[in-house]
């Protein structure tokens, strides 16, 4: 996992932003290197707003002196950039490591176009060895992890500091070891299906491109 990756394949995606632009902000650290590249855009020129997708992204993003809005302003996002903890052949991807994913894919989905940066450790052949994030409603959690059980899960309550960790919305968050991966959209269709499941870090079908970054090198895959 090479920063200088994560940096080339973030500063390849901000090619891709245009004047005008109202932009979906991800979350993680590919993601910090894209918002201070676009802020050194910005500073020469560049007329874009964004609607972070975490408390911290919009923390980050502020200090860059990135000019943000939120759905209240608009609802249409013409590009995000976004990052992911794994990402398969067929562009579906496992996100949530960094406990922002019901806000990364609501802007994410929003988009008219998504674009998915990451170094090349976090691309597999098969989905499924990150434990699968899935955020739940705190009340009856309990509950919810016997039914992902039921699905064949393995769900463990996610802690930050020995505290259960408590998501931007104020829920909790499972990272749900199912083994390989085989049906990613079938999968999440089970797992979204269960009362007090919230939202999965399945991202199937809504990538438009991923740039991964190799050893410096750019390798680009378009749906
Ligand atoms: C974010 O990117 C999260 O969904 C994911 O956990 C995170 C991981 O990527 P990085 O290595 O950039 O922090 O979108």
């Amino acid at each position: 996992m090479s920063d200088q990756d994560k940096r080339v394949a973030a500063e390849a995606a901000v090619k891709y932003v245009k004047n005008g632009m109202t932009l979906g902000l991800g979350s993680g650290s590919t993601v910090n290197w894209m918002l201070q590249c676009l802020s050194e855009r910005i500073n020469e020129g560049l007329q874009v707003r964004g609607i972070p997708s975490s408390k911290k992204t919009e923390k980050l993003a502020r200090e860059l002196g990135i000019p943000l809005v939120d759905f209240s302003t608009t609802t249409h996002i013409d590009l995000a950039i976004d990052g992911a903890d794994e990402i398969d052949g067929a562009l579906n991807l496992v996100k949530g490591g960094g406990g922002s994913l019901v806000r990364e894919k609501v802007v994410d989905a929003c988009a008219d176009e998504l674009i998915i940066i990451a170094d090349s450790s976090k691309v597999v052949s098969q989905l499924g060895t990150f434990p699968l994030p899935v955020e739940v409603l705190p009340f009856g959690y309990e509950v919810t992890m016997k039914n992902i059980e039921r699905l064949g899960g393995i769900p463990v309550l996610r802690r930050k500091d020995k505290e259960v960790f408590v998501s931007d919305n104020g829920n909790y968050i499972l990272d749900c070891q199912f083994g390989k991966i085989e049906d990613a959209l079938g999968l999440h269709g089970k797992l979204i299906q269960l009362v007090g499941v919230v939202e999965t870090g399945i991202f199937a079908g809504m990538v438009e491109k991923v740039i991964v970054a190799r050893n410096g090198q750019i390798e680009l895959t378009e749906r």
